[in-house]
């Protein structure tokens, strides 16, 4: 199968509970190679476009808030089948439904924060990369 791509970002409570180290060593000891890595944080109006598709829900609003309430750390990461398999690895959205061994299951509290982000297809992780890194910015 080819190497592709996917976009991560380790939201801010991830952050702020000090899970950087032990999340990107889950993701590297899962066979990912670091592209791109940078401490970031989302602006109000790059947190609301990127969860857009949620704008009509109720939980939209403190989303949107807890994104945006620190920084988080964004990257590229490559693999086979980078997007289904990173989306194994982080485990469901709702860590309580996380399996064993999954980034969700280990460092998230809620489903409202969950302590990491996976692009959710080829296109989204092209769209979600080139927003965050320019391409000498890419490795
Ligand atoms: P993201 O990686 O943040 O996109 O999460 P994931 O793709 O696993 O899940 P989706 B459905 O995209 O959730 C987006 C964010 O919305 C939060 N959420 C979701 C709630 O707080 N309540 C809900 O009922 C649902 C369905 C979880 C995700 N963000 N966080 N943290
Ligand atoms: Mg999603």
């Amino acid at each position: 199968m080819a190497t592709n791509r996917t976009f991560t970002m380790i939201k801010p409570d991830g952050v702020e509970n000090g899970h950087i180290g032990g999340i990107l060593s889950m993701i590297t000891e899962a066979g990912f190679r670091i592209v791109s890595l940078k401490l970031t944080q989302l602006t109000t109006a790059d947190a609301q476009a990127f969860y857009a598709v949620h704008s009509a829900r109720p939980f939209y609003g403190e989303l949107v808030e807890f994104m945006t309430r620190g920084p988080i750390v964004a990257a590229i990461l490559e693999k086979e089948n980078a997007v289904e398999d990173f989306r194994t690895l982080i485990g469901s959205t709702n860590p309580a439904d996380a399996a064993e061994g999954t980034i969700r299951k280990k460092y998230a509290k809620s489903v409202g924060e969950n302590a990491v982000h996976g692009s959710d297809s080829d296109e989204n992780a092209a769209i979600e990369s080139a927003f965050h890194f320019a391409g000498r910015e890419q490795f």
